[in-house]
């Protein structure tokens, strides 16, 4: 194992896109690792994502604050930026660069990787690399405009416990419906919006970790 399951339970995931107006990613990640995040995921996606030297600029300043609070730090679906920051993982979804490719071309990095149905959940437990399945939407999600059916708690259970490795819940999830998701057995939650868009970062982030603790 290439790290603890422990730094699943608040799984904090944003890009540019995904903060408020007048604010920055930096300052909301710097307010979220404060309240006590316990991963970061760079996830630039969507009409509005930086590209280039912009996107890797950014990205070195978001690495440095992961490594500076000694939380771990993830590229989404950018194998040659997640290697170019020296990024502890990559998360991989479904229709992103080949799962077989990544684990082949960086199998000393943390390896996520989305997982929908109990096929893929199956596919992902043949794959010794992967580390973390990232599973969803739970709930309806304003975030991710091609995300899937929401799946629920139940759907959710059910692929909780056919996994090998950790899984960690994403989509809708929020304070008000965190502990009926942890409910399932999942090592922790993934979250853009519920902390990006928060009007007080630390309370959310506390709540969203307390029923992992
Ligand atoms: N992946 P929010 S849902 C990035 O189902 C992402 O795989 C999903 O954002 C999946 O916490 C999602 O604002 C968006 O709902 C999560």
């Amino acid at each position: 194992m290439k790290f603890n399951p422990q730094q699943l339970a608040v799984y904090f995931v944003a890009g540019t896109k995904d903060v408020p107006t007048g604010e920055t990613l930096p300052t909301i990640l710097a307010k979220a690792i404060t309240a006590g995040i316990t991963a970061f995921q760079y996830r630039e996606k969507g009409p509005l994502a930086l590209t280039g030297a912009k996107r890797e600029l950014l990205g070195k300043q978001l690495r440095q604050q992961c490594l500076a609070a000694n939380i771990p730090f993830f590229v989404d679906d950018d194998l040659a930026l997640a290697l170019a920051l020296d990024a502890d993982g990559i998360h991989v979804g479904q229709s992103d660069q080949a799962i077989e490719t990544v684990v082949s071309l960086a199998p000393d990095l943390i390896i996520g990787y989305s997982c929908h149905t109990p096929a893929q959940i199956d596919h992902a437990n043949q794959l010794a690399a992967i580390d973390y399945v990232g599973s969803g939407p739970i709930y309806p999600t304003v975030s991710k405009a091609d995300a899937d059916p929401a799946i629920g708690v139940t759907g959710l259970a059910s692929l909780v416990s056919s996994s090998r490795v950790p899984v960690v819940a994403i989509g809708g999830i929020s304070v008000q419906n965190v502990a009926d998701v942890a409910m399932s057995g999942c090592a922790g939650t993934a979250v853009i919006s519920a902390i990006a868009q928060a009007s007080n970062i630390n309370d959310v982030v506390n709540k969203l970790n307390a029923p992992f603790k």
